[in-house]
């Protein structure tokens, strides 16, 4: 899987692992234990039994796998403020540049290097007004946001499109408050784009003053402005850790889950087995050497409903109980 895949139960949206670094593997769900035939069942008592065990039915689960954009600094910004022209003059990406909307589909990935330091930059293309409810492409490319460390937020300060420039600027950010406190929360570079189509520095300056931000005005068709924006970046950086993992709270588990569950069945007049994920967890947590631990097993099966199970299905005094390996006589 790719790296910063993010697991999430389809059913809750809660979040079950977050692949986050490279050859990170889990296990969602284990398959069911093989069946075992009649011969396993033999004993001194018990010479051709007639029953034998079915291989274990395995869980089904649907899970969502949601890949978010590992890179330390993400562009965003209205369509066409030429995002993707200024990812492939800061690094050697060689994205898709025209003059409309949408021209880029899906992040473009570049990276640069100040010093002896390489970042990623992704640029982010699809924001526009109602993207946090899902105009546009709405949390398709929102969610690529919520791992970057930085933010560069590019906007057309020449107005080419009738727009105007401080309208762009907060309508950008209100979506990106509207998306989630991680987004909310990361630092900015505020930049303005096609400087070269300014007739002179006023709405530059009157940019600045409105937002009250430091803006780096850069062109990237004549290279302008880059090393600035280069070495801000650079110098931000250096100030803000690496990323965390979503949601630091407890990990939903469906192993868990799926612990807790048991089936019991009658094999034979007499004989009762229990099987599922419970019964993984009693091999493995619970070891039978002694008396003390063999009454702990079996005030664990009460306790877990199995033993009401088991005589729901008519098991009495005397009959033998099949759990995993072990196999024991029901005494009161
Ligand atoms: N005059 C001028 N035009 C620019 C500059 N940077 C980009 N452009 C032009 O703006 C248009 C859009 O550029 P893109 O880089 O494709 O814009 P984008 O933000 O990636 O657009 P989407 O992928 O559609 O969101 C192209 O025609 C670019 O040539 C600039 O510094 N000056
Ligand atoms: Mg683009």
């Amino acid at each position: 899987m790719p790296q910063g895949t993010v697991i999430k139960d389809s059913e809750t949206g809660k979040v079950i692992a977050d692949l986050l670094e490279d050859g990170e593997s889990v296990t969602v769900l284990k398959g069911g234990r093989g069946g075992k035939g009649n011969n396993h069942f033999k004993n001194s008592k018990r010479k051709a039994p007639s029953f034998s065990q079915h291989g274990e039915k395995t869980e089904q689960h649907q899970i969502i796998l949601e890949l978010k954009t590992i890179a330390d600094v993400g562009l965003v910004g209205f369509p066409n403020v030429g995002k993707s022209t200024l990812l492939s003059v800061l690094t050697s990406a060689k994205p898709k540049i025209a003059n409309y909307h949408f021209t880029t589909l899906t992040p473009n990935l570049g990276v640069a290097r100040v010093f002896d330091e390489d970042f990623v930059i992704a640029d982010i293309p699809g924001l526009i007004e109602g993207a946090s409810e899902g105009a546009g492409l709405g949390h398709h490319f929102l969610r690529h946001i919520e791992r970057v460390r930085l933010i560069v937020h590019l906007v057309d300060i020449s107005g080419s499109e009738n727009r105007n420039p401080l309208d762009d600027y907060k309508k950008i950010n209100e979506e990106l408050n509207k998306y989630g406190t991680r987004i909310k929360d990361i630092p900015q570079i505020v930049c303005a784009s096609k400087v070269d189509l300014l007739d002179d520095d006023s709405k530059l300056k009157d940019f600045e003053k409105a937002t009250g931000q430091k803006v780096y005005p850069v062109c990237s068709l004549l290279n302008e402005g880059l090393t600035e924006l280069l070495s801000a970046i650079y110098e931000k950086l250096k100030t803000i850790p690496k990323p965390s993992r979503l949601e630091d709270e407890e990990r939903y588990s469906l192993e868990k889950d799926y612990n807790q569950k048991f089936t019991v069945s009658k094999l034979d007049k007499g004989t009762y087995i229990v099987e599922g994920g419970l019964v993984d967890f009693f091999i493995q947590s619970i070891s039978l050497s002694s008396p003390e631990s063999f009454a702990f097993f079996q005030k664990n099966l009460k306790d877990r409903g199995v033993v009401s199970a088991l005589k729901k299905a008519g098991m009495v005094e005397g009959d033998t109980v099949i759990i995993g390996d072990i196999e024991f006589e029901w005494i009161e």
